[in-house]
């Protein structure tokens, strides 16, 4: 059997966790229009076996890891985002640099470019969101890559469309070493449910909001009880100012009543159970600053 991990590393928004979904074919990682979504790398696990006798197993079990956008960092947030992302460079056995536009226009993608260099795990560069590229650009963005030194393989995908994404799978496991099987067949992450279901609210509070505030809201589950057809989840939603606060509530607390009704709606499909979600709003001031609430809220080196 061949195992091993891959990295998914890029900027912010090229389609990470969109293309980390698409792997699996499970929505594990949030993902949303706006920069800086995910803050913790994601493991997904991807197992394919082969021939009919289970006990040989024969085969490949893949862990992909989506890593948060790297970024420059303007808080001590983006650098422990930064840092997780980065430190898996070294951890992995392939990595995927995902790409969604020609190098001259981003200099965060040179950034990054240059960390890879100096790192000997095989890369794989992966243009991806081709569905929405003209042919011409796509070349352009291809020949760019194709012609470094630094990528054993050079492909476009659309994650969203599922385009290409069979091929992307195969390239990075023509890369796994011989190893053993470490999950499951059937296991798919082995994130807590508690986590997902804050970072599904948190992806709402992105999708329903603008500008600075969901940048800076965390999500605690503050209790998470599963009765039989039912799950009681209780969340706090830390912001960092009393005007955010207001903006998040809405109006008569409409804003907060429509995050909640979609959390809702996608917890139930995930839990398999009906779902009573209460959220409570309060003001963490420049708590993407403090060490002690980043370490609260999950978000510190493992
Ligand atoms: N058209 C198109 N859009 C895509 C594709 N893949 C991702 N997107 C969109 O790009 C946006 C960002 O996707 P994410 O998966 O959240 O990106 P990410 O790289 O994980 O972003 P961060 O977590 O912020 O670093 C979303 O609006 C996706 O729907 C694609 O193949 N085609
Ligand atoms: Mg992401």
């Amino acid at each position: 059997m061949k195992s091993g991990f891959v990295g998914i590393v890029g900027r912010p928004n090229v389609g990470k966790s969109t293309l980390l979904n698409s792997i699996l074919g499970e929505k594990i990682a949030i993902t949303t229009d706006k920069p800086q979504t995910t803050r913790n790398t994601i493991r997904g696990i991807y197992t394919r076996m082969e021939g009919d006798d289970p006990s040989a197993q024969d085969g490949v079990q893949m862990i992909f890891i989506d890593t948060p956008g790297i970024h420059k960092p303007r808080n001590r947030l983006g650098e422990y985002m930064t840092e997780a992302a980065i430190g898996t460079f070294r951890e992995v056995d392939a990595i995927l640099f995902l790409v969604d536009s020609p190098l001259d226009r981003g200099p965060g993608d040179r950034y990054i470019l240059d960390l890879l260099r100096e790192v000997d795990t095989p890369k794989i560069l992966v243009i991806n969101k081709v569905d929405e590229m003209d042919p011409e650009e796509f070349r352009k963005i291809y020949h760019e890559y194709e012609e470094m030194d630094c990528f054993s393989t050079v492909l476009g995908v659309s994650a969203l469309k599922g385009t290409h994404v069979d091929e992307l799978v195969e390239a990075a496991a023509s890369f796994m070493p011989e190893g053993p099987m470490y999950f499951p067949e059937d296991m798919v992450t082995e994130d807590p449910v508690r986590f997902i279901a804050s970072e599904i609210i948190r992806e709402k509070i992105l999708l329903y909001m603008e500008d600075e505030v969901p940048h800076g809201v965390a999500v605690e589950i503050e209790e998470f009880a599963e009765e039989e057809n039912l799950t009681r989840i209780s969340a706090v939603i830390y912001c960092e100012r009393k005007s955010h606060k207001g903006m998040i509530i809405g109006k008569g607390g409409r804003k907060l009543k429509g995050i909640g009704k979609s959390a809702r709606a996608e917890l139930e499909a995930l839990l398999g159970t009906k779902v009573f979600l209460q959220t409570w709003v309060k003001v963490r001031e420049n708590w993407r600053d403090s060490d002690i609430a980043l370490s609260n809220f999950g978000y510190r080196q493992d």
